[in-house]
């Protein structure tokens, strides 16, 4: 039984029962135990895990409308999400160049990783490079060229040299010297033995001390991965995991192990031969396939929504235009430590337009909530007496610029009037409307008219 197939059937057994109570509980934690130790998941990971559910079974109740079934199911997803490395923000090479090296064996798609990688930094607007130094294999050089033509990235290579470390070294300087930000090495992945790859993986990383080590995974090799994975951990740190052929592994349940191995998180996924077939990875999302039940990530959301602590007399307080800007604020917080919820939102009942822009909305609450930490409690009750000079001192005080605290303060009283167009639209406001209307970037009477 594979990974995926193991925690889908403790799950159905859990869902599928009478009552689900502790006892149900414990039952359901031991199955995701011995589900993640056939997979040869960390013991030590396994029992935090174990734990964490327990705890927030205990701790918790199942937000108003969600059944205890449901609530347990959410903690289990959101520990099994810990454990596939969390939600990690967008990747963003630093170096100037960022030098990557790229380790993992032969046959794992570690060249054509590289020029996945290498084509999607472009496209972000990245300066890349390339580096063959993979001696080993006949025409590696040959291989990345021919990935990348016509893709206007240099590749550095030589033909006629064995020296693996001394190509990498000249490539780097070469590719330096053309102002490039980010290079990537790719390595031998096979040797004359296991021993004398490590050798020439450790030579390599002494003498180029790379930014990252990116360690490249086949998805379809399930528990050799961690084995692997821990073999390229010993000589270097690995920074993050590509993993590759989701395509063809049926769910890849190989990876939970590998993060677990080394600790690091998986930022990319390949799921293809071709240039584009490149994702960034999402824990959420690569559960959800591993889950292989599509119905339970519409509970997930459906969870999520109920988790927001927004109570009924909160919600009339805010459409009825008497909430606060201290109360905006909460609120706000709230929403905001829910995660991602542009998938959330793309499941309101709102056009695409409406939907909100969340990126950066944790920070820009921050922001915010310094600005009001730095007003006087008359100030707080009444925006309004807000001048110039009063915005100046409370910018100050929250190490702010002014028209920061001019767009908290427009974005209240739009807020307020949004609320008050809601309430006439519709009359009792729905939550999903309330929280749409409390993250989104820009009010836009206009579109609500429709
Ligand atoms: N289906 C699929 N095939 C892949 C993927 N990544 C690499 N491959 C194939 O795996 C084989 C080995 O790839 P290569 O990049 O040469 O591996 P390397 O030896 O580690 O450099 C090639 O046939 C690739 O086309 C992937 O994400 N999906
Ligand atoms: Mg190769």
């Amino acid at each position: 039984m594979d990974i995926g197939e193991a925690l889908r059937s403790a799950i159905s057994r859990f869902m599928g029962r009478a009552s689900h109570d502790r006892e149900a509980v414990e039952e359901l934690v031991r199955d995701i135990q011995r589900a993640l130790l056939s997979a040869d998941v960390n013991v030590e990971l396994v029992m935090t895990l174990s734990e964490n559910i327990r705890r927030r079974v205990a701790d918790s109740k199942p937000p108003p409308g969600v059944s205890r079934r449901d609530h347990v199911f959410k903690i289990l997803y959101d520990e099994l999400v810990g454990l596939l490395g969390g939600v990690q923000p967008q990747y963003k090479p630093r170096g100037r160049p960022h030098v990557l090296v790229v380790v993992g064996i032969q046959g794992s798609g570690k060249t054509t990783s590289i020029a996945k990688l290498a084509h999607f930094m472009a496209k972000d607007g990245h300066r890349v490079g390339v580096v063959c130094a993979d001696t080993f294999r006949p025409a590696a050089f040959t291989q990345l060229q021919q990935l990348l033509s016509g893709k206007n990235i240099p590749v550095y290579g030589e033909e006629d040299s064995s020296d693996a470390v001394a190509i990498a070294r000249r490539g780097i300087e070469r590719l330096k010297s053309l102002g490039l930000d980010v290079i990537l090495v790719d390595t031998a992945g096979r040797h004359k033995d296991q021993d004398s790859l490590m050798r020439e993986m450790e030579e390599i990383l002494a003498a180029l001390r790379p930014d990252e080590v990116v360690l490249v995974l086949d998805a379809t090799i399930g528990q050799r991965a961690k084995s692997q994975a821990e073999a390229f951990n010993r000589i270097a740190k690995i920074g993050w995991v590509m993993l590759t052929k989701m395509d063809t592994s049926a769910r890849a349940g190989g990876a939970l192990s590998a993060v677990a191995a080394t600790g690091a998180p998986i930022r990319f996924i390949g799921t293809g031969e071709h240039l584009e077939d490149i994702e960034t990875f999402s824990a959420d999302r690569y559960l959800t396939r591993l889950l292989g039940m599509p119905d339970l990530a519409g509970l997930v959301e459906r969870v999520r929504l109920a988790e927001v602590k927004i109570s009924e007399e909160e919600a009339e307080k805010v459409i009825s235009g008497r909430f606060t800007l201290p109360d905006m604020i909460s609120q706000l917080k709230e929403v905001s430590k829910m995660g991602p919820l542009d998938k959330l939102f793309s499941m309101l009942p709102l056009p695409k337009a409406q939907t909100a822009n969340l990126e950066g909305l944790e920070e820009q609450v921050k922001r915010w909530e310094a600005i009001v930490n730095s007003m006087t409690p008359e100030e707080r009750r009444d925006p309004s007496l807000i001048d110039s000079s009063r915005a100046r001192r409370i910018a100050r005080g929250a190490g702010v610029a002014e028209k920061d605290v001019k767009q908290l303060i427009k974005r209240y009283n739009d807020t307020k009037r949004l609320m008050k167009t809601l309430k006439r639209r519709v009359g009792r406001v729905p939550r999903d409307l309330l929280l749409s209307g409390l993250v989104r970037r820009e009010v836009d009477r206009d579109a609500l008219k429709g």
